[in-house]
């Protein structure tokens, strides 16, 4: 059976654990908190969580952890069936990953946190990453429900748990309605939240909060 380390407040181990869930497969949830540890470093090499155990072996970083589960768990393909299709399901996954999840978490922190204030520079670093990402985005993005075509994919998953942080580190931080800039955003993301994997996932992560925080020595 398939492990995943991490925990329910993160957004990365929500991405895979919602992609097994969508799959129908049997998982068991190993409650893990990041860190530098050798004894964490030896299951997942930057300290980071989620991460896969296969038969007491690591598999680490969601996209190749994603990849994984669809190559290996039965249960409704979350790719189309054309490698160009594939691709284009990747190039989207890699936009919300990389242009509007990763420079959003610079500023956490402050938007979330309460553990420091974001500078002017990193600001205006963070806006830079994100203007360009919606901008490809919008080159890319169907919302036709979905962001690529009828059906979900694992597009739509990085999404869920990219955008509404970036949104929100956007209005709180960057002083800029997201939304405006991504009309169609809400709706795909109030679809989402009405799967029923995706409600389960909601009440985890909120049953997870203090203890994260608690974990992370936040008030
Ligand atoms: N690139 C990683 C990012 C995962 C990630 O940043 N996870 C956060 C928790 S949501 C984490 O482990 N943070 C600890 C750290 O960055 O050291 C992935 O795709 O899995």
């Amino acid at each position: 059976m398939i492990k995943l380390h991490g925990f329910p407040a993160s957004n990365y181990y929500n991405m895979a654990k919602m992609a097994l869930m969508e799959k129908g497969a049997t998982l068991e949830e190993v409650r893990t908190y990041t860190g530098q540890s050798e004894e964490m470093l030896a299951k997942s090499p930057m300290g980071k969580v989620p991460f896969l155990e296969v038969d007491g072996q690591f598999i680490t970083e969601t996209s190749i952890i994603l990849d994984y589960i669809e190559e290996t768990q039965a249960g409704p393909s979350l790719y189309p069936a054309d490698p160009f299709d594939r691709a284009r399901v990747r190039e989207l996954v890699r936009y919300s990953e990389l242009y509007l999840e990763l420079p959003a978490r610079r500023c956490y922190g402050e938007a979330f946190f309460r553990t420091g204030r974001a500078t002017e520079q990193t600001k205006e670093e963070v806006r830079t990453v994100m203007e360009r990402g919606v901008k490809a985005l919008h080159k890319r993005a169907q919302f036709r429900p979905y962001l690529f075509g009828d059906s979900l994919t694992y597009a739509d998953i990085v999404f869920l748990y990219s955008y509404p942080m970036a949104a929100a580190v956007a209005r709180s931080v960057l002083g800029w309605d997201l939304s405006a800039d991504i009309p169609d955003a809400n709706q795909l993301i109030q679809r989402l939240k009405a799967r029923d994997t995706v409600k389960v996932l909601d009440a985890d992560e909120k049953a997870n909060m203090q203890e994260f925080r608690d974990a992370y020595g936040m008030k």
